[in-house]
């Protein structure tokens, strides 16, 4: 057994945070400029290519006060959220949907992912699951209707961090404990065929939870999202498990329920998770120990769980193998129970060790934020977030072990001035067109986010939208930036237009908004 003590775990993530407190952004002396030198054609994406752009229902839709979100934010029990940000004030698609998907739609795209909140459709433990919300039902139909009249494929997310509060109470959690509670996850397997019955032949590709691995850290071990647990190691594995078991279980309601074919490809239904992957860097890779530490979290974030939902194999002693008699090799309630890989790629952690004296198995913790600091010489995002375009060739290559296709399901960056943007969309998807080219099977690309919205608990400062959103004025204008007209230019090209790498590099971030560890 790998062990890790807390303290030295709480004195690293205190280091990631003061970093990211304390630096501007920028990067490199010379990163604003544009290439000089143009790279080389790259083949163009295939016919039929999703292009399409992310949004989740607690941070655009308002009004989801049904959620442990909303008592995150409205309880106080947030520490570190900004003073008096909050999701209510965000873009309001739940009012704006016709417009935004009209202009998801100007950007030439034929494909969004959205979601269906469940505290939306069931606000009430007595409402679930035979009394849904008919308001809440009808304009959600009304918004897929809207979005395939837009000529839009529609993928819809069923959990994307918020949780019905009557089944995770953070005023009551000994009463409603949530994920870590296998009940939920049976409970999520319900909703998830009532929707794929209801909205079935509506939608042809789901998403059944979001990020399962960031959503236990910033939950049970960073405390910086609900319930805000700091290294509560027993509740952060119970919900991991209870998270693939709820994603094997909804699979199998979704398939079950879902035999439209909404599309007309012949396909009814395309089932996966939005699966979180980065590159993992050992801050020294001369030091065996940094090296051992990389190699444990690049295992438990990226591996861990395509392991258990490809394979099966849960390994539950955290050894690199699922051979041993704790352990769950090639359980058929969890094997096969993705179609394709769903893949949010953000970038690159440096890894530090730490020493090993409780049970935790992670030996070591990313640092996320102002990488410059620590030797990494690479733009930077508003957020801190190092620009990592080759990243994303490195976790599709480490994604061919899995032998599925793949849609990145988000991809994108904070930058409130748009400067950023056009450069790294021109990057991150030259490097898809070439891993295409090189025979990686990647279906779709879908860019996080159609407008800004509301960041967790980092609030309103990340600006993650291709349209800009004025949060002083009542009706929320939308105005779209140098990324959108770049992004709309790619997708009618259906290909990188290498000349515009002449036109665009990464000007140093003129915004710094705090960020959260992890
Ligand atoms: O905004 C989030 C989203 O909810 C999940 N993936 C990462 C995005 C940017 O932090």
């Amino acid at each position: 057994m790998l062990r890790a003590s807390c303290g030295a775990l709480r004195l690293a993530i205190a280091a990631a945070v003061a970093g990211a407190c304390g630096g501007g952004g920028g990067g490199s002396a010379d990163a604003g400029a544009p290439d000089a030198v143009v790279p080389p054609p790259v083949a163009p994406f295939p016919a039929g290519f999703l292009w399409g752009t992310a949004i989740a229902p607690y941070q655009v839709e308002g009004g989801l006060h049904a959620t442990d979100w909303y008592q995150w934010e409205t309880l106080g029990l947030c520490g570190d959220c900004p003073e008096g940000e909050h999701a209510d004030d965000g873009p309001d698609f739940w009012t704006h949907y016709p417009d935004d998907l009209a202009a998801a739609a100007a950007l030439s795209t034929n494909a969004i992912r959205l979601g269906i909140d469940w505290s939306r459709v069931f606000p009430t433990a007595e409402s679930f699951p035979d009394a849904p919300d008919a308001d809440a039902v009808a304009t959600y139909h009304d918004m897929l209707a809207t979005a395939r009249a837009e000529g839009l494929s529609v993928m819809v997310t069923l959990h994307h961090f918020a949780t019905p509060v009557w089944l995770h109470d953070l005023t009551d959690l000994d009463g409603r404990p949530g994920w870590v509670d296998p009940a939920t996850a049976e409970a999520f397997a319900t909703f998830a065929g009532w929707a794929a019955a209801e909205f079935g032949g509506e939608v042809d590709l789901w998403i059944t939870i979001n990020e399962p691995i960031p959503y236990v850290l910033g939950g049970w071990i960073a405390g910086s999202t609900p319930p805000g647990k700091s290294f509560d190691i027993d509740g952060a594995f119970a919900v991991l498990f209870n998270l693939i078991d709820a994603h094997a279980r909804a699979y199998d309601a979704i398939h079950e329920a879902d035999a439209v074919d909404a599309d007309g490809d012949g396909i009814a239904a395309q089932v996966s998770i939005a699966h979180h992957m980065r590159v993992y860097l050992p801050l020294d890779p001369g030091d065996p120990d940094h090296v051992r530490a990389t190699d444990m979290i690049r295992y438990l974030s990226n591996d861990f769980v395509l392991n258990a939902l490809v394979r099966g194999d849960v390994d539950r002693n955290f050894d690199f193998d699922a051979d041993d008699p704790e352990d769950t090799r090639a359980s058929d309630a969890l094997r096969g129970r993705l179609d394709f890989v769903g893949l949010n790629y953000y970038g690159v952690s440096l890894v530090v060790p730490t020493a090993n004296d409780n049970n935790f198995p992670v030996i070591g913790l990313p640092l996320q934020s102002n990488l410059d600091r620590q030797g990494f010489d690479a733009p930077q995002t508003d957020f801190g977030w190092a620009i990592y375009p080759s990243g994303l060739r490195e976790v599709l290559d480490e994604l061919q072990a899995y032998g599925l296709p793949i849609i990145v399901t988000e991809n994108g960056l904070a930058d409130a001035t748009d400067a950023q943007r056009p450069r790294f969309l021109l990057d991150h998807l030259y490097e898809l067109a070439r891993a295409i080219g090189d025979g990686i099977d990647v279906r779709g690309y879908f860019h996080w986010s159609l407008m800004d919205n509301f960041e967790w608990s980092s609030g309103f400062c990340p600006r993650f939208g291709l349209y800009r959103v004025d949060y002083g004025d009542p009706d929320r204008r939308r105005t779209a930036g140098e990324g959108a007209a770049v992004y709309r230019r790619i997708i009618e090209a259906n290909a990188v237009p290498v000349d515009l790498f002449a036109d665009y590099g990464y000007p140093g971030s003129e915004t710094l908004c705090p960020t959260l560890p992890l």
